[in-house]
Protein backbone atom coordinates (compact mmCIF):
# COMPACT_ATOMS: atom_id res chain seq x y z
CA UNK A 1 0.00 0.00 0.00
CA UNK A 2 1.16 4.00 -0.76
CA UNK A 3 2.33 5.35 2.39
CA UNK A 4 3.57 8.91 2.78
CA UNK A 5 7.46 7.65 2.84
CA UNK A 6 6.94 6.33 -0.64
CA UNK A 7 5.12 9.81 -1.34
CA UNK A 8 7.90 11.94 0.12
CA UNK A 9 10.15 10.06 -1.89
CA UNK A 10 8.78 10.56 -5.30
CA UNK A 11 7.35 14.07 -4.48
CA UNK A 12 9.45 16.62 -2.87
CA UNK A 13 6.46 16.65 -0.35
CA UNK A 14 6.81 20.38 1.67
CA UNK A 15 7.83 22.34 -1.57
CA UNK A 16 4.52 20.79 -2.71
CA UNK A 17 2.62 21.65 0.34
CA UNK A 18 4.24 25.38 0.37
CA UNK A 19 5.21 26.66 -2.41
CA UNK A 20 7.06 29.69 -2.17
CA UNK A 21 4.12 31.47 -4.09
CA UNK A 22 1.11 31.30 -2.54
CA UNK A 23 -0.38 34.21 -3.31
CA UNK A 24 -4.37 34.36 -3.91
CA UNK A 25 -5.18 36.47 -6.80
CA UNK A 26 -7.88 36.96 -9.14
CA UNK A 27 -8.13 39.19 -12.11
CA UNK A 28 -10.84 39.58 -14.49
CA UNK A 29 -11.17 41.49 -18.01
CA UNK A 30 -12.96 44.71 -17.06
CA UNK A 31 -15.59 43.93 -19.85
CA UNK A 32 -16.60 41.16 -17.83
CA UNK A 33 -16.44 42.73 -14.67
CA UNK A 34 -18.50 45.71 -16.26
CA UNK A 35 -21.04 43.08 -17.70
CA UNK A 36 -21.30 41.38 -14.47
CA UNK A 37 -22.07 44.58 -12.31
CA UNK A 38 -24.58 45.49 -14.97
CA UNK A 39 -26.57 42.36 -14.96
CA UNK A 40 -26.46 42.29 -11.28
CA UNK A 41 -27.95 45.92 -10.96
CA UNK A 42 -30.20 46.14 -13.26
CA UNK A 43 -32.79 43.82 -11.82
CA UNK A 44 -32.10 45.83 -8.53
CA UNK A 45 -32.36 49.38 -9.76
CA UNK A 46 -35.36 48.17 -12.09
CA UNK A 47 -36.86 46.89 -8.77
CA UNK A 48 -36.16 50.09 -6.86
CA UNK A 49 -37.85 52.32 -9.45
CA UNK A 50 -41.09 50.20 -9.67
CA UNK A 51 -41.31 50.34 -5.82
CA UNK A 52 -40.72 54.45 -5.65
CA UNK A 53 -43.04 55.21 -8.97
CA UNK A 54 -45.36 52.48 -8.65
CA UNK A 55 -45.39 51.45 -5.23
CA UNK A 56 -44.99 48.00 -3.78
CA UNK A 57 -46.79 45.96 -5.70
CA UNK A 58 -50.07 43.91 -3.95
CA UNK A 59 -49.55 40.19 -3.46
CA UNK A 60 -52.23 37.76 -4.48
CA UNK A 61 -51.91 35.63 -1.31
CA UNK A 62 -51.20 31.77 -1.88
CA UNK A 63 -53.86 30.03 -3.26
CA UNK A 64 -52.54 26.63 -1.32
CA UNK A 65 -53.43 28.62 2.11
CA UNK A 66 -56.55 30.01 0.29
CA UNK A 67 -57.67 26.66 -0.87
CA UNK A 68 -55.79 22.92 -0.28
CA UNK A 69 -56.19 20.90 -2.84
CA UNK A 70 -56.30 17.56 -3.00
CA UNK A 71 -53.98 16.87 -5.53
CA UNK A 72 -51.21 19.34 -4.73
CA UNK A 73 -47.86 18.10 -2.82
CA UNK A 74 -47.86 18.17 1.20
CA UNK A 75 -44.80 18.04 2.68
CA UNK A 76 -41.46 16.65 1.64
CA UNK A 77 -41.28 12.69 1.45
CA UNK A 78 -38.34 10.30 2.53
CA UNK A 79 -36.68 9.89 -0.71
CA UNK A 80 -36.85 14.16 -1.34
CA UNK A 81 -35.23 14.50 1.72
CA UNK A 82 -32.54 12.25 1.33
CA UNK A 83 -32.22 13.47 -2.15
CA UNK A 84 -31.31 16.82 -0.67
CA UNK A 85 -28.94 15.58 1.82
CA UNK A 86 -26.87 13.63 -0.68
CA UNK A 87 -27.23 16.50 -3.20
CA UNK A 88 -25.64 19.13 -0.60
CA UNK A 89 -22.65 16.51 0.55
CA UNK A 90 -21.83 15.64 -3.70
CA UNK A 91 -22.23 19.14 -4.30
CA UNK A 92 -19.83 19.95 -1.45
CA UNK A 93 -16.96 17.45 -3.02
CA UNK A 94 -17.81 18.63 -6.81
CA UNK A 95 -17.34 22.38 -5.49
CA UNK A 96 -14.51 21.50 -3.91
CA UNK A 97 -12.68 19.33 -6.34
CA UNK A 98 -13.26 21.43 -9.16
CA UNK A 99 -11.56 24.37 -7.39
CA UNK A 100 -8.76 22.10 -7.05
CA UNK A 101 -8.83 21.29 -11.13
CA UNK A 102 -9.24 25.06 -11.89
CA UNK A 103 -5.88 26.09 -9.87
CA UNK A 104 -4.07 23.29 -12.10
CA UNK A 105 -4.87 25.54 -15.12
CA UNK A 106 -5.50 28.64 -13.57
CA UNK A 107 -7.17 30.79 -16.48
CA UNK A 108 -10.82 30.73 -18.59
CA UNK A 109 -10.94 31.51 -22.24
CA UNK A 110 -13.72 31.83 -24.75
CA UNK A 111 -11.43 30.17 -27.33
CA UNK A 112 -10.03 27.02 -27.68
CA UNK A 113 -6.58 28.80 -28.45
CA UNK A 114 -5.82 29.68 -25.10
CA UNK A 115 -3.53 32.30 -26.37
CA UNK A 116 -1.47 33.91 -23.59
CA UNK A 117 -3.28 37.31 -22.45
CA UNK A 118 -6.67 36.19 -23.99
CA UNK A 119 -8.16 34.64 -20.63
CA UNK A 120 -11.27 36.92 -19.48
CA UNK A 121 -10.37 35.69 -16.13
CA UNK A 122 -6.65 34.31 -14.12
CA UNK A 123 -6.87 32.91 -10.85
CA UNK A 124 -3.31 33.98 -10.65
CA UNK A 125 -0.93 36.93 -10.25
CA UNK A 126 1.40 35.20 -12.80
CA UNK A 127 1.46 37.31 -16.44
CA UNK A 128 3.65 34.34 -18.47
CA UNK A 129 6.76 35.40 -19.35
CA UNK A 130 7.74 35.37 -23.04
CA UNK A 131 11.65 35.48 -22.47
CA UNK A 132 11.60 31.72 -21.48
CA UNK A 133 9.74 28.58 -21.33
CA UNK A 134 6.65 28.29 -18.86
CA UNK A 135 5.26 25.22 -19.05
CA UNK A 136 1.35 24.84 -18.33
CA UNK A 137 2.57 22.88 -14.98
CA UNK A 138 5.10 25.86 -14.11
CA UNK A 139 1.50 27.99 -14.30
CA UNK A 140 -0.45 25.82 -12.15
CA UNK A 141 -1.55 27.20 -8.51
CA UNK A 142 -1.45 26.74 -4.74
CA UNK A 143 -5.10 26.08 -2.95
CA UNK A 144 -5.57 25.93 0.49
CA UNK A 145 -7.33 22.38 1.04
CA UNK A 146 -9.74 24.32 3.53
CA UNK A 147 -11.10 25.24 -0.14
CA UNK A 148 -10.02 22.65 -2.79
CA UNK A 149 -9.67 18.66 -2.58
CA UNK A 150 -6.95 17.88 -2.45
CA UNK A 151 -5.38 21.09 -2.18
CA UNK A 152 -2.13 22.47 -1.71
CA UNK A 153 -0.75 21.27 -4.99
CA UNK A 154 -1.66 18.04 -4.79
CA UNK A 155 -1.92 16.21 -8.47
CA UNK A 156 -5.17 17.03 -10.14
CA UNK A 157 -4.99 13.01 -10.79
CA UNK A 158 -6.23 12.80 -7.05
CA UNK A 159 -8.76 15.93 -7.55
CA UNK A 160 -9.96 14.61 -10.95
CA UNK A 161 -11.08 11.24 -9.37
CA UNK A 162 -13.28 12.87 -6.74
CA UNK A 163 -14.27 14.95 -9.00
CA UNK A 164 -16.23 12.47 -11.55
CA UNK A 165 -16.83 10.12 -8.93
CA UNK A 166 -19.16 12.89 -6.94
CA UNK A 167 -20.65 13.64 -10.11
CA UNK A 168 -21.20 9.85 -11.25
CA UNK A 169 -23.60 10.06 -7.72
CA UNK A 170 -24.94 13.51 -8.14
CA UNK A 171 -25.96 12.84 -11.42
CA UNK A 172 -27.55 9.30 -9.97
CA UNK A 173 -28.84 10.92 -7.26
CA UNK A 174 -30.46 13.79 -9.24
CA UNK A 175 -31.83 11.24 -11.68
CA UNK A 176 -33.75 9.17 -9.07
CA UNK A 177 -34.84 12.85 -7.58
CA UNK A 178 -36.56 14.56 -10.75
CA UNK A 179 -38.11 10.60 -11.51
CA UNK A 180 -39.98 10.96 -8.82
CA UNK A 181 -40.90 14.09 -8.69
CA UNK A 182 -42.64 12.88 -11.96
CA UNK A 183 -43.98 10.07 -10.17
CA UNK A 184 -45.64 11.93 -7.48
CA UNK A 185 -47.08 15.44 -7.48
CA UNK A 186 -43.55 16.56 -6.05
CA UNK A 187 -43.54 18.42 -9.90
CA UNK A 188 -45.82 21.00 -8.79
CA UNK A 189 -43.44 22.58 -6.21
CA UNK A 190 -40.96 23.02 -8.74
CA UNK A 191 -41.99 23.19 -12.94
CA UNK A 192 -44.05 26.69 -13.33
CA UNK A 193 -47.27 26.07 -15.62
CA UNK A 194 -48.34 29.63 -15.67
CA UNK A 195 -46.70 32.39 -17.37
CA UNK A 196 -48.41 34.72 -14.88
CA UNK A 197 -45.35 33.13 -12.76
CA UNK A 198 -42.83 35.56 -13.93
CA UNK A 199 -44.75 38.43 -13.15
CA UNK A 200 -45.70 37.13 -9.52
CA UNK A 201 -41.92 36.44 -9.18
CA UNK A 202 -41.15 39.72 -10.13
CA UNK A 203 -42.82 41.35 -7.24
CA UNK A 204 -41.30 38.85 -5.43
CA UNK A 205 -38.57 40.33 -5.81
CA UNK A 206 -39.53 44.32 -6.19
CA UNK A 207 -40.21 43.02 -2.20
CA UNK A 208 -36.55 41.67 -1.62
CA UNK A 209 -34.72 43.98 -3.34
CA UNK A 210 -36.63 47.34 -1.62
CA UNK A 211 -35.98 44.91 1.86
CA UNK A 212 -39.79 44.40 2.37
CA UNK A 213 -40.71 41.12 3.00
CA UNK A 214 -43.97 39.35 1.39
CA UNK A 215 -46.17 37.16 2.36
CA UNK A 216 -44.69 33.88 2.67
CA UNK A 217 -46.61 31.39 1.54
CA UNK A 218 -45.70 27.62 3.87
CA UNK A 219 -43.07 26.77 2.14
CA UNK A 220 -44.48 22.15 3.15
CA UNK A 221 -47.03 23.06 0.48
CA UNK A 222 -46.00 25.42 -1.40
CA UNK A 223 -43.40 27.96 -2.73
CA UNK A 224 -43.42 31.69 -3.31
CA UNK A 225 -43.14 32.08 -7.22
CA UNK A 226 -39.21 33.53 -7.23
CA UNK A 227 -38.31 30.56 -4.82
CA UNK A 228 -39.84 28.11 -7.71
CA UNK A 229 -38.26 29.86 -10.47
CA UNK A 230 -34.84 29.94 -8.76
CA UNK A 231 -35.60 25.83 -7.67
CA UNK A 232 -36.75 25.07 -11.10
CA UNK A 233 -33.76 26.78 -12.80
CA UNK A 234 -31.08 25.27 -11.02
CA UNK A 235 -32.35 21.44 -11.00
CA UNK A 236 -33.69 21.59 -14.49
CA UNK A 237 -31.39 24.43 -16.22
CA UNK A 238 -28.01 24.83 -14.30
CA UNK A 239 -27.41 21.39 -13.18
CA UNK A 240 -28.16 20.20 -16.80
CA UNK A 241 -25.69 22.66 -18.02
CA UNK A 242 -22.79 21.56 -15.26
CA UNK A 243 -23.32 18.05 -17.04
CA UNK A 244 -23.67 18.74 -20.34
CA UNK A 245 -20.18 21.58 -20.12
CA UNK A 246 -18.59 19.13 -18.37
CA UNK A 247 -18.77 16.45 -20.95
CA UNK A 248 -18.09 18.88 -23.55
CA UNK A 249 -14.31 18.52 -22.26
CA UNK A 250 -13.85 15.06 -22.70
CA UNK A 251 -11.11 14.28 -25.90
CA UNK A 252 -13.04 11.20 -26.99
CA UNK A 253 -16.30 12.95 -27.12
CA UNK A 254 -15.05 16.18 -28.69
CA UNK A 255 -13.57 13.75 -31.46
CA UNK A 256 -15.57 11.91 -31.97
CA UNK A 257 -18.79 14.47 -31.90
CA UNK A 258 -17.10 17.89 -33.46
CA UNK A 259 -20.58 19.34 -33.34
CA UNK A 260 -21.18 18.90 -29.54
CA UNK A 261 -18.03 21.32 -27.47
CA UNK A 262 -19.63 23.37 -30.54
CA UNK A 263 -23.10 24.08 -29.31
CA UNK A 264 -21.99 25.83 -25.97
CA UNK A 265 -19.11 27.63 -28.58
CA UNK A 266 -16.27 25.39 -28.08
CA UNK A 267 -14.27 23.21 -25.47
CA UNK A 268 -12.80 26.37 -23.88
CA UNK A 269 -16.09 27.93 -23.68
CA UNK A 270 -17.77 25.21 -22.05
CA UNK A 271 -14.88 25.29 -19.10
CA UNK A 272 -15.81 28.64 -18.28
CA UNK A 273 -19.69 27.92 -19.08
CA UNK A 274 -19.17 25.85 -16.64
CA UNK A 275 -17.34 27.57 -13.93
CA UNK A 276 -20.00 29.52 -14.71
CA UNK A 277 -22.50 27.27 -13.60
CA UNK A 278 -20.53 26.92 -10.19
CA UNK A 279 -21.00 30.81 -9.87
CA UNK A 280 -24.75 30.42 -10.00
CA UNK A 281 -24.99 27.50 -7.63
CA UNK A 282 -23.05 29.68 -5.13
CA UNK A 283 -25.29 32.61 -5.84
CA UNK A 284 -28.22 30.84 -5.28
CA UNK A 285 -26.78 29.36 -2.57
CA UNK A 286 -26.47 32.27 -0.51
CA UNK A 287 -29.87 33.71 -0.46
CA UNK A 288 -31.08 30.10 -0.17
CA UNK A 289 -29.52 29.16 2.93
CA UNK A 290 -30.48 33.17 3.78
CA UNK A 291 -33.92 32.77 3.11
CA UNK A 292 -34.37 29.43 5.31
CA UNK A 293 -32.90 30.42 8.06
CA UNK A 294 -35.27 34.32 7.58
CA UNK A 295 -38.38 32.48 7.05
CA UNK A 296 -38.52 30.51 10.18
CA UNK A 297 -35.00 28.55 10.74
CA UNK A 298 -36.59 26.04 12.52
CA UNK A 299 -39.86 25.14 11.06
CA UNK A 300 -37.98 24.81 7.68
CA UNK A 301 -35.30 22.40 8.78
CA UNK A 302 -38.12 20.01 10.05
CA UNK A 303 -39.41 20.01 6.74
CA UNK A 304 -36.64 19.13 5.19
CA UNK A 305 -35.37 16.62 8.16
CA UNK A 306 -38.47 15.06 9.08
CA UNK A 307 -41.26 16.09 6.86
CA UNK A 308 -43.11 17.81 9.33
CA UNK A 309 -44.00 21.09 9.84
CA UNK A 310 -43.49 21.35 13.34
CA UNK A 311 -41.68 24.26 14.94
CA UNK A 312 -39.60 21.92 17.52
CA UNK A 313 -35.47 22.61 17.23
CA UNK A 314 -35.57 18.61 16.61
CA UNK A 315 -34.87 18.92 12.14
CA UNK A 316 -31.89 21.98 13.65
CA UNK A 317 -30.16 19.61 15.79
CA UNK A 318 -30.14 16.57 13.03
CA UNK A 319 -29.58 19.19 10.39
CA UNK A 320 -26.60 20.66 12.47
CA UNK A 321 -25.36 16.84 12.71
CA UNK A 322 -25.48 16.27 8.90
CA UNK A 323 -23.41 19.41 8.57
CA UNK A 324 -20.87 17.69 10.78
CA UNK A 325 -20.78 14.30 8.76
CA UNK A 326 -20.40 16.72 5.78
CA UNK A 327 -17.51 18.26 7.85
CA UNK A 328 -16.11 14.99 8.79
CA UNK A 329 -16.75 13.21 5.21
CA UNK A 330 -14.55 15.96 3.63
CA UNK A 331 -12.01 15.49 6.52
CA UNK A 332 -11.59 11.58 5.35
CA UNK A 333 -11.49 12.98 1.80
CA UNK A 334 -8.51 14.85 2.55
CA UNK A 335 -6.71 12.30 4.79
CA UNK A 336 -7.52 9.36 1.94
CA UNK A 337 -6.19 11.96 -0.94
CA UNK A 338 -2.65 12.25 1.30
CA UNK A 339 -2.14 9.46 2.76
CA UNK A 340 -3.96 6.73 1.35
CA UNK A 341 -3.76 8.67 -2.89
CA UNK A 342 -3.83 4.96 -4.64
CA UNK A 343 -7.25 4.39 -3.09
CA UNK A 344 -8.68 7.01 -5.20
CA UNK A 345 -6.88 6.50 -8.29
CA UNK A 346 -8.26 2.51 -7.92
CA UNK A 347 -11.61 3.35 -6.69
CA UNK A 348 -12.06 5.89 -9.56
CA UNK A 349 -10.68 3.13 -12.02
CA UNK A 350 -13.12 0.11 -10.46
CA UNK A 351 -15.99 2.15 -10.64
CA UNK A 352 -15.67 4.46 -13.91
CA UNK A 353 -12.94 2.55 -15.32
CA UNK A 354 -15.35 -0.37 -17.49
CA UNK A 355 -17.40 3.31 -18.76
CA UNK A 356 -14.23 4.70 -20.03
CA UNK A 357 -13.12 1.40 -21.85
CA UNK A 358 -16.64 -0.32 -22.73
CA UNK A 359 -17.83 3.24 -24.14
CA UNK A 360 -15.29 5.82 -24.53
CA UNK A 361 -12.71 4.55 -25.84
CA UNK A 362 -14.86 3.24 -28.66
CA UNK A 363 -15.95 6.68 -30.06
CA UNK A 364 -14.37 6.83 -33.36
CA UNK A 365 -12.73 9.54 -33.25
CA UNK A 366 -12.77 11.77 -36.39
CA UNK A 367 -12.92 15.57 -35.68
CA UNK A 368 -10.70 17.12 -38.04
CA UNK A 369 -9.63 21.05 -38.33
CA UNK A 370 -8.52 23.33 -41.00
CA UNK A 371 -5.19 24.95 -41.43
CA UNK A 372 -6.68 28.23 -40.73
CA UNK A 373 -8.05 26.97 -37.20
CA UNK A 374 -4.11 26.17 -36.01
CA UNK A 375 -3.33 27.99 -33.21
CA UNK A 376 -1.02 31.26 -32.77
CA UNK A 377 0.25 29.38 -29.58
CA UNK A 378 0.23 26.28 -27.97
CA UNK A 379 0.99 25.77 -24.24
CA UNK A 380 4.22 23.13 -23.42
CA UNK A 381 4.04 20.94 -20.68
CA UNK A 382 6.53 18.19 -19.46
CA UNK A 383 10.60 18.13 -18.68
CA UNK A 384 12.94 19.07 -21.46
CA UNK A 385 15.54 16.05 -21.80
CA UNK A 386 18.98 16.57 -20.73
CA UNK A 387 20.47 13.46 -21.40
CA UNK A 388 23.46 12.83 -23.40
CA UNK A 389 21.62 11.04 -25.70
CA UNK A 390 19.18 13.46 -26.50
CA UNK A 391 21.82 16.12 -26.71
CA UNK A 392 23.67 13.55 -29.36
CA UNK A 393 21.01 13.35 -31.56
CA UNK A 394 22.20 16.23 -33.47
CA UNK A 395 21.12 18.73 -35.78
CA UNK A 396 17.30 18.83 -35.14
CA UNK A 397 17.63 16.07 -33.28
CA UNK A 398 16.78 13.91 -36.32
CA UNK A 399 20.78 12.49 -37.59
CA UNK A 400 21.05 9.89 -35.61
CA UNK A 401 17.45 8.81 -33.74
CA UNK A 402 16.71 5.29 -34.52
CA UNK A 403 13.49 4.86 -32.95
CA UNK A 404 13.77 0.93 -31.40
CA UNK A 405 10.64 -1.36 -31.60
CA UNK A 406 11.19 -4.05 -29.79
CA UNK A 407 8.86 -6.35 -27.18
CA UNK A 408 6.09 -9.18 -27.70
CA UNK A 409 6.63 -8.38 -31.36
CA UNK A 410 7.74 -11.05 -34.56
CA UNK A 411 9.77 -8.56 -35.80
CA UNK A 412 11.62 -5.52 -33.92
CA UNK A 413 13.27 -2.79 -35.76
CA UNK A 414 14.75 0.07 -36.04
CA UNK A 415 13.93 3.31 -37.50
CA UNK A 416 15.19 6.54 -38.92
CA UNK A 417 12.66 9.14 -39.44
CA UNK A 418 13.76 9.03 -42.76
CA UNK A 419 12.37 5.29 -42.37
CA UNK A 420 9.55 6.32 -41.16
CA UNK A 421 8.70 9.02 -44.42
CA UNK A 422 9.19 6.13 -46.65
CA UNK A 423 6.41 4.04 -45.55
CA UNK A 424 4.25 6.93 -45.95
CA UNK A 425 3.36 10.27 -44.13
CA UNK A 426 -0.38 11.01 -42.41
CA UNK A 427 -1.27 14.45 -41.69
CA UNK A 428 -4.13 15.71 -39.58
CA UNK A 429 -5.43 18.83 -37.68
CA UNK A 430 -6.29 18.46 -34.49
CA UNK A 431 -7.64 19.96 -30.96
CA UNK A 432 -5.14 18.79 -28.12
CA UNK A 433 -6.87 17.94 -24.84
CA UNK A 434 -4.73 19.07 -21.68
CA UNK A 435 -5.65 17.51 -18.79
CA UNK A 436 -5.20 20.79 -16.58
CA UNK A 437 -7.45 22.71 -18.89
CA UNK A 438 -6.25 24.18 -21.78
CA UNK A 439 -6.77 23.34 -25.56
CA UNK A 440 -5.08 24.21 -28.77
CA UNK A 441 -4.95 23.27 -32.54
CA UNK A 442 -1.76 21.59 -34.38
CA UNK A 443 -1.18 19.65 -37.66
CA UNK A 444 0.86 16.88 -37.15
CA UNK A 445 2.49 14.67 -39.52
CA UNK A 446 3.87 11.49 -38.56
CA UNK A 447 3.09 7.87 -39.34
CA UNK A 448 -0.10 6.05 -37.94
CA UNK A 449 1.35 3.49 -35.22
CA UNK A 450 -1.18 0.52 -37.33
CA UNK A 451 1.81 0.57 -39.60
CA UNK A 452 4.28 0.37 -37.59
CA UNK A 453 2.51 -2.72 -36.06
CA UNK A 454 2.39 -4.19 -39.73
CA UNK A 455 5.61 -3.67 -40.47
CA UNK A 456 6.61 -5.35 -36.78
CA UNK A 457 3.43 -7.61 -36.09
CA UNK A 458 2.24 -7.80 -32.36
CA UNK A 459 2.30 -11.00 -30.50
CA UNK A 460 -0.78 -12.37 -29.41
CA UNK A 461 -0.21 -11.94 -26.22
CA UNK A 462 0.56 -8.31 -26.52
CA UNK A 463 -1.84 -6.24 -24.99
CA UNK A 464 -0.33 -2.10 -24.39
CA UNK A 465 1.98 -0.66 -25.93
CA UNK A 466 5.08 1.05 -23.94
CA UNK A 467 6.13 4.71 -25.46
CA UNK A 468 9.56 5.34 -23.29
CA UNK A 469 10.71 9.35 -23.43
CA UNK A 470 14.58 10.87 -23.26
CA UNK A 471 13.10 13.07 -20.86
CA UNK A 472 11.94 12.65 -17.26
CA UNK A 473 8.82 12.78 -15.31
CA UNK A 474 8.06 16.17 -13.05
CA UNK A 475 9.43 14.18 -10.33
CA UNK A 476 12.38 12.60 -11.88
CA UNK A 477 12.77 9.03 -13.62
CA UNK A 478 12.02 8.34 -16.55
CA UNK A 479 9.15 9.55 -18.68
CA UNK A 480 6.96 6.82 -20.35
CA UNK A 481 3.49 6.21 -20.98
CA UNK A 482 1.50 3.38 -22.33
CA UNK A 483 -1.50 3.24 -24.49
CA UNK A 484 -4.15 0.10 -25.27
CA UNK A 485 -3.21 -2.14 -28.17
CA UNK A 486 -6.93 -0.84 -29.44
CA UNK A 487 -6.24 2.70 -29.11
CA UNK A 488 -2.55 2.51 -30.10
CA UNK A 489 -4.75 1.09 -33.68
CA UNK A 490 -6.51 4.05 -34.08
CA UNK A 491 -6.47 5.09 -36.95
CA UNK A 492 -5.17 8.89 -35.12
CA UNK A 493 -2.77 7.89 -32.82
CA UNK A 494 0.62 8.86 -34.87
CA UNK A 495 4.38 8.81 -34.32
CA UNK A 496 4.82 12.15 -35.25
CA UNK A 497 7.91 14.10 -36.30
CA UNK A 498 6.42 17.32 -37.59
CA UNK A 499 3.91 19.99 -36.07
CA UNK A 500 2.25 22.98 -38.15
CA UNK A 501 4.34 21.64 -41.77
CA UNK A 502 7.93 21.79 -39.67
CA UNK A 503 9.91 19.56 -38.18
CA UNK A 504 8.91 19.03 -34.37
CA UNK A 505 10.50 21.76 -32.61
CA UNK A 506 12.47 20.58 -29.43
CA UNK A 507 9.98 22.00 -27.15
CA UNK A 508 7.29 20.36 -28.41
CA UNK A 509 8.49 16.61 -28.62
CA UNK A 510 11.80 16.32 -31.32
CA UNK A 511 12.70 14.12 -32.70
CA UNK A 512 9.50 12.15 -32.33
CA UNK A 513 6.44 12.20 -29.79
CA UNK A 514 2.84 10.49 -29.71
CA UNK A 515 -0.53 12.17 -30.64
CA UNK A 516 -3.39 9.69 -29.17
CA UNK A 517 -6.12 12.41 -30.26
CA UNK A 518 -8.99 10.61 -28.48
CA UNK A 519 -6.83 10.71 -25.20
CA UNK A 520 -5.52 13.66 -22.56
CA UNK A 521 -2.42 14.93 -23.51
CA UNK A 522 -0.38 13.30 -20.67
CA UNK A 523 -0.73 9.98 -22.75
CA UNK A 524 1.58 12.18 -25.63
CA UNK A 525 4.85 11.05 -24.95
CA UNK A 526 7.14 13.50 -26.46
CA UNK A 527 10.78 13.27 -27.22
CA UNK A 528 10.15 9.33 -27.73
CA UNK A 529 13.26 7.23 -27.59
CA UNK A 530 11.47 3.36 -27.94
CA UNK A 531 8.31 1.35 -28.56
CA UNK A 532 7.68 -1.50 -26.77
CA UNK A 533 4.76 -4.38 -26.81
CA UNK A 534 3.96 -6.03 -23.48
CA UNK A 535 1.68 -8.25 -22.04
CA UNK A 536 0.32 -6.09 -19.32
CA UNK A 537 1.59 -2.69 -18.65
CA UNK A 538 1.76 -3.77 -15.13
CA UNK A 539 5.07 -4.84 -15.97
CA UNK A 540 6.47 -1.00 -16.65
CA UNK A 541 7.26 1.73 -13.89
CA UNK A 542 4.94 1.30 -11.12
CA UNK A 543 2.30 -0.50 -12.44
CA UNK A 544 -0.06 1.97 -13.36
CA UNK A 545 0.20 2.62 -16.93
CA UNK A 546 2.15 5.14 -17.21
CA UNK A 547 4.97 8.27 -15.72
CA UNK A 548 2.12 10.27 -14.70
CA UNK A 549 -0.12 7.65 -13.52
CA UNK A 550 2.81 5.94 -11.33
CA UNK A 551 3.49 9.47 -9.63
CA UNK A 552 0.57 11.66 -10.15
CA UNK A 553 -2.24 8.89 -9.42
CA UNK A 554 -3.58 9.58 -13.36
CA UNK A 555 -5.92 7.40 -14.90
CA UNK A 556 -4.39 4.81 -17.26
CA UNK A 557 -7.69 5.52 -19.89
CA UNK A 558 -7.68 9.28 -20.39
CA UNK A 559 -10.31 10.17 -22.50
CA UNK A 560 -12.42 12.28 -19.57
N1 LIG B 1 8.24 13.18 -22.21
C1 LIG B 1 7.15 13.86 -21.86
N2 LIG B 1 6.12 13.90 -22.71
C2 LIG B 1 5.01 14.57 -22.40
C3 LIG B 1 4.88 15.23 -21.16
C4 LIG B 1 5.97 15.16 -20.27
O1 LIG B 1 5.93 15.71 -19.18
N3 LIG B 1 7.10 14.48 -20.66
N4 LIG B 1 3.73 15.93 -20.86
C5 LIG B 1 2.52 15.56 -21.58
C6 LIG B 1 1.45 16.51 -21.42
S1 LIG B 1 0.75 16.62 -19.88
C7 LIG B 1 0.96 17.26 -22.46
S2 LIG B 1 -0.40 18.23 -22.27
C8 LIG B 1 1.62 17.25 -23.76
C9 LIG B 1 1.97 18.65 -24.14
O2 LIG B 1 2.52 18.70 -25.41
P1 LIG B 1 3.16 20.07 -25.90
O3 LIG B 1 4.26 20.41 -24.95
O4 LIG B 1 3.60 19.86 -27.28
O5 LIG B 1 2.06 21.08 -25.81
O6 LIG B 1 2.80 16.50 -23.75
C10 LIG B 1 2.75 15.28 -23.05
N5 LIG B 1 3.98 14.59 -23.28
MO1 LIG C 1 -1.26 17.80 -20.11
Amino acid sequence: MFNMGEMAENINSNSLVYPADRRLWVQVKWQFLLAAAVAGAVPVVAAWAWYLILGLPEMSPSPRIVEPSASDPIGFPVWLRLAHFVNILMMVLLIRSGLSILMDHPRLYWSDHCTLGSEWIRFTPIVVPKDRVWTAKDDSRYISPWIGLPGFRHTIGIARHWHFLSAFFWLINGLIFVALLFATNQWKRLVPTDIAIFFDAWKVHVHYATFHMPVEPDGFYKYNPLQQLAYFGIVFIVAPISLFTGLAMSPAIDNWAGWYPRLFGGRQCARSIHFLALCSYLAFLVPHVGMVVITGFAQNMNHIVFGTDDKDINGLLVFAAGVVGIILICWATHWISWKRPRWVQMGFRRILGPFQRQFLNRLPSRNLYTRADISPYFWPNGKMPHSPEWDGLGEGRREHFKLKVFGMVENPVELGIADMEAMGKREQITLHHCIQGWSGVAQWGGINLTQLMQLVKPLPGATAVVFRSYGDGHYGGEFYDTLTLENAGHPETLLAWEMNDKPLSDLHGAPLRLRAENQLGYKMVKWIKSVEFVASEKEVGKGYGGKNEDDEYYPVVANI
